[in-house]
């Protein structure tokens, strides 16, 4: 993900800091440092739970608030702190930075910080230890290598991870940490900080590396592989893009390049938020809750050339491995992470780089008046019109399962109809963030947001649809629906999500709540865990386990502070001030009492883990 930097101010800043602020420090400790080098990076929010040992760092936060630098947000539980990094750097494209104490503080991050690393978001996870002295003489909390070891416990899941023992220590390994986290593959960094190291004197007075300029991205491609896929693309006879979680920084480029030549485009789960569904070649889901549309456009007999970007090709972006879709030698793989290409050793072309870089150089090479030389299946007869928005589709070029319950009309709503009009009532800026759970299946396969782009530069942070897929850990959505908020002040930002994960996580409504948020909570209210529920339905397992009470989450959330409607029909959905939900300088909770016998298109999920347990009994 790519970043916004603004230039550091701490030199100034800690200057010109008043005398009249409480408890003023009188000289920067190492805890201001670290808070320099997020302010150099444009971080706005520290996000964490505060606690004996990590307490020099929120008392550099408060500084740092005091003037107008980065500030802390206190979110209820350490994961949903994680969760809130996590939404802010996806739409922010900065650095996603949260915080905790020693011991359970640690501890209690680190499902948000696995989720992170599963989807390549770029963190920074900051720990506390106890004080050096006290390791291995059994001090309350203590976490060490003589403790529970809070840093072994992070080993699976950074990209760079490390104990700072002595302050010499700090910026070197900070900054070591930082660029990691930004390097590829992206992925969250952790750095231990015992207390005492914390409030140490800084041993310097203002960072000594201009990280905004080290973290310039690195924009290498292969010309000569570039050569190669032009010839390939010329010999095609059908090409379909397939568009996954890394294709953003180039997704402007890839459209137009799909314009021209006519390729259809069909989106991974994660690809979703990049591609509008209302695009002409837009064919669909593939994988996880995807399209049969999606499906066909991949075994069209006139396609031979699929060209998979940014994707690391996992069970759910290639419908549990399919071969006979994508996981074939039709197959050209371009991606910026190595480890993704290791996923396709049946590729016929592997090309590694900068996407950017290669899609502009590639549709540099493409000039609109070779394409008329190219063969008739693909060719234009005319030079490709620059793309307009009335070409954008009034529907979805996608074959739905249960087209009709679209519309259907009844009580209790149809998820499949709530999906249509949360698209249908709330602006196309909305961005959406959907939660472990059916709202995963129902929203990749129904929910198709009124996206207007049909090609274009963008931000790598353009997406509008994100998911935990990969990790997939309930609550998610929650945590990240704030870190949205913050990133995208003026949005409407929809958390999709079940009564179980709300149940689970819910109490970080409570944040937007503080922090005034226009977050609109959906919970799809089925008194279930509904995709355990479904998915032993669907497999013909024990009915065990998924049973929740009946519960009032609208009228928890108004005990909470926010606003509360509960929804039963489609009529209660009409009705809702859905201006007055958007602009509310807080947030909404609509409990919404789906018809839980609906079945979600999770088919190929279930399909999925029979082959895996039928290929183990073998
Ligand atoms: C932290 C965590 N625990 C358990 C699971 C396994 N799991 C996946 S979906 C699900 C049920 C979710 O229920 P709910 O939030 O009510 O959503 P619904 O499926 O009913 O829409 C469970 C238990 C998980 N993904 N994450």
């Amino acid at each position: 993900m790519g970043q916004d930097i603004p230039v550091s101010r701490l030199k100034s800043t800690t200057e010109t800091r008043p005398s009249s602020s409480p408890n003023p420090s009188p000289k920067p400790e190492a805890a201001d440092i670290i808070v320099a080098y997020l302010e150099q990076l444009g971080v706005e929010y520290v996000f964490g739970v505060p606690g004996g040992a990590i307490e020099p760092l929120f008392n550099a936060l408060a500084r740092s608030a005091r003037r107008g630098g980065p500030r802390v947000v206190v979110a209820r539980h350490e994961t949903g702190a994680a969760f809130m990094a996590d939404g802010y750097a996806r739409n922010s494209g900065r650095l996603g930075v949260c915080c905790a104490t020693t011991g359970p503080g640690a501890t209690n991050l680190i499902t948000g910080v696995a989720s992170a690393y599963e989807n390549h978001i770029p963190l920074l996870v900051i720990t506390a230890q106890t004080a050096l002295a006290s390791f291995g003489r059994g001090a309350l909390q203590e976490s060490s290598c003589t403790g529970v070891n809070t840093v072994g416990m992070f080993e699976y899941c950074t990209r760079y991870n490390t104990l700072v023992s002595h302050p010499d220590q700090l910026e070197p390994k900070l900054s070591a940490a930082i660029m990691a986290a930004f390097q590829t593959p992206v992925g969250p960094s952790h750095i231990s900080l015992p207390l005492d190291l914390l409030r140490s004197p800084a041993t310097v007075a203002a960072p000594s590396y201009d990280l905004a300029s080290l973290l310039q991205a690195d924009k290498v491609y292969d010309p000569e592989a570039i050569a190669v896929l032009k010839e390939e693309l010329a010999q095609a006879r059908g090409v379909v893009f397939v568009i996954g979680e890394g294709a953003g920084e180039a997704i402007g480029t890839i459209l137009e390049i799909a314009l021209a030549i006519g390729a259809k485009l069909v989106v991974t789960p994660h690809g979703k938020g990049f591609v509008s569904p209302y695009h002409p070649l837009f064919r669909g889901v593939i994988g996880f809750a995807g399209h049969t549309s999606a499906i066909q456009a991949l075994l069209d007999p006139n396609v031979d050339t699929v060209i998979a970007v940014g994707t690391a090709l996992t069970e759910s972006a290639t419908d549990g491995w399919n071969a006979d879709l994508i996981l074939n030698r039709r197959l050209i793989h371009i991606d910026a992470i190595e480890s993704n290409l290791t996923k396709s050793p049946m590729a016929r072309l592997h090309m590694r780089g900068h996407l950017a870089s290669i899609f502009g150089e590639l549709a540099r090479r493409m000039k609109i008046d070779e394409i008329s030389k190219w063969p008739p299946s693909i060719k234009r007869s005319e030079p490709s019109p620059p793309p307009r928005v009335a070409q954008l589709r009034r529907t979805p070029n996608v074959t739905y399962e249960n087209a009709d319950r679209l519309d259907d009309d009844a009580t209790p709503i149809k998820p499949q109809r709530l999906m249509r009009d949360l698209t249908r009532l709330f602006p196309p800026n909305t961005h959406y963030l959907v939660d472990s759970g059916n709202s995963l299946s129902w929203a990749i396969h129904y929910l198709h947001p009124h996206d207007r782009r049909l090609a274009g530069r963008r931000a790598v942070n353009s997406s509008i649809f994100w998911t935990c897929l990969e990790y997939a850990s309930m609550g998610w959505s929650i945590g990240a629906a704030v870190g949205t908020a913050l990133a995208k002040p003026g949005v409407p930002v929809i958390c999709l999500t079940g009564d179980g994960s709300l149940l689970m996580s819910g109490q970080e409504i409570t944040v937007a709540i503080e922090l005034k948020l226009t977050v609109i909570f959906v919970v799809l209210n089925d008194s279930a865990l509904g995709m355990v529920k479904h998915g032993q339905r669907l497999a013909g397992a024990e009915a065990v386990g998924f049973e929740l009470p009946q519960a009032d989450l609208a009228g928890m959330a108004r005990a909470l502070g926010a606003e509360g409607i509960v929804i039963e029909s489609p009529q209660d959905m009409d009705a809702l001030d859905v201006e007055a939900i958007c602009t509310h300088p807080g947030p909404t909770l609509l409990d919404v009492r789906v018809d839980r016998e609906e079945s979600p298109p999770m088919a190929s999920r279930i399909r999925m883990l029979g082959t895996v347990q039928s290929g183990l009994k073998s």
